[in-house]
């Protein structure tokens, strides 16, 4: 193979990502207002999932930089926290405190020539517009997104080159507790996350117009989950099931984002909750108007699907499908997989669908249960993980994949979603445990060593010319 050395560009953006809620604590201090993410860490009533102390990393952030100057970074990926800026969610109130955490950041990645990419909505909805309409149910929520996403630009843009607007939409629309809306009829659930799915589209959409047309040096994407689907086997039946997971599950945002158009597979999902004249014409031409300059894409592994029943690729209906292991592949406790060759095949097929796109991968990463052990985490498979993936990625670049940046999740081991602090990802150790703060002490683990090395030779050291 030629011109390995070509295959990450010189200024290829080596980052690594975390979330606001997942890492900085003071969740009901310094002004900040509580978010959905709050609330439902808290809910689940475990010491593990509170984000009143989270990582510490509010109290933390020069020793946190100080730890991403040392690794070498060139790009870090994290989100605002919508209520530390605006703790009412709307512009009726400025927390002067939350902006200037958020400059003093920025200023200190800036001053050590790390770029920043900006997330400005990662899973933490401000509480108080919930309790005011019912959160993305409303239409209300599309204004509020726009004035707090305008704010941003305005007081950041002059910092901030590369944004991103809703993290993993997709995701928060099946699990829709993230977005704060419950219901305890499942069909009413079903009608009111995919309302919540259009109003994000067309909220999304106005930023980006935004910026199309008053920011053009700014770039603007959607951060989308790519749940790259397998068929359980070669039968046609689960090869259509499974390129169908992926049109409605990942496609449709991806479609409506690059492309501004309702794709056919959302409009089906429309249809069946009984909201297909939901959307105005003009939300339409927004969604036209107003495409993304870019694609972050989250990508951990393949996921492998099996037919449970029937199934009309017309009409799909989610509980006829069963995730199944993949008995060609290892998995974490949780059941994701280790597929790099996944990722190569999920690269080429965006570059299919959106020719030339620029790519982030915005999140790429291995959990394991960790602990330290005389001040040192050997974090063997994480080294592998990322040996695989960095170089199945430099492969995807020889096919032609248009990939800018690569943010494995996480920088720092951080609050799981679902899990707390057992399930950890970072490149960094924290020491504290699900029911204990500990010391909050960071460690560097032997993948930290290991990616700094890749960083220093551009991804040289892992394509051989024998690959
Ligand atoms: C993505 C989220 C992240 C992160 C990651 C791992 O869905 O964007 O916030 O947490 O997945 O998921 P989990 O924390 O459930 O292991």
């Amino acid at each position: 193979m030629k011109n390995i050395d070509a295959f990450f560009q010189k200024n290829f953006l080596w980052g690594a990502s975390t979330s606001a809620f997942q890492v900085e604590g003071a969740a009901y201090s310094h002004g900040k207002g509580v978010s959905v993410a709050d609330i439902r860490t808290k809910k689940k009533n475990d010491v593990q999932m509170d984000t009143t102390v989270s990582v510490d990393h509010y109290n933390h952030l020069e020793e946190d930089v100080q730890l991403m100057v040392d690794l070498g970074l060139k790009a870090y990926r994290f989100s605002i926290n919508w209520t530390r800026v605006l703790p009412n969610g709307d512009l009726s109130k400025i927390n002067d405190e939350g902006v200037q955490f958020y400059h003093r950041l920025l200023d200190l990645l800036i001053k050590n020539n790390i770029e920043p990419i900006v997330t400005m909505f990662h899973f933490d909805f401000p509480y108080a517009l919930v309790e005011k309409y019912d959160g993305w149910v409303s239409k209300n929520a599309i204004e509020d997104f726009y004035a707090y996403a305008s704010f941003l630009i305005k007081e950041f843009g002059g910092k901030v080159r590369y944004w991103l607007t809703i993290n993993e939409q997709n995701v928060m629309v099946g699990q829709p507790e993230i977005l704060g809306i419950e219901d305890e009829n499942k069909t009413e659930l079903y009608r009111k996350s995919q309302i919540a799915n259009i109003n994000m589209c067309v909220a999304q959409a106005k930023v980006f117009k935004l910026v199309r047309e008053k920011y053009p040096d700014l770039k603007i994407g959607p951060a989308v989950s790519y749940i790259t689907a397998l068929p359980e086997n070669g039968e046609s039946q689960n090869v259509l099931l499974a390129k169908t997971v992926e049109d409605m599950f990942s496609f449709s945002l991806m479609d409506i984002s690059l492309r501004g158009n309702l794709p056919k597979s959302l409009m089906n999902v429309l249809e069946e909750a009984g909201i297909e004249n939901y959307i105005s014409d003009e939300e339409k031409s927004i969604l036209k108007e107003g495409t993304a300059n870019y694609l972050a894409v989250n990508w951990y592994c393949t996921t492998t699907f099996k037919l449970k029943g029937s199934f009309d690729p017309k009409t799909p209906q989610l509980e006829n499908l069963e995730i199944v292991k993949n008995p060609n592949l290892d998995y974490t406790k949780w059941n994701w997989s280790f597929d790099p060759i996944g990722l190569r095949y999920a690269m080429q097929q965006l570059n299919d669908r959106y020719p030339n796109v620029e790519i982030i991968i915005t999140e790429c990463g291995w959990s394991e249960e960790e602990t330290l052990e005389d001040g040192q985490v050997h974090d063997s498979k994480r080294v592998s993980y990322l040996k695989e993936h960095i170089k199945q990625l430099g492969l995807s670049i020889y096919d032609g994949v248009n990939i800018i940046g690569f943010c494995p999740w996480s920088f720092i081991d951080l609050l799981s979603v679902n899990d707390g602090m057992e399930k950890r990802y970072g490149l960094v150790y924290v020491d504290r445990d699900n029911f204990n703060k500990k010391t909050l002490n960071r460690y560097r683990k032997d993948s930290f060593y290991y990616y700094k090395e890749v960083i220093k030779s551009n991804g040289k050291m892992i394509l051989s010319k024998d690959d």
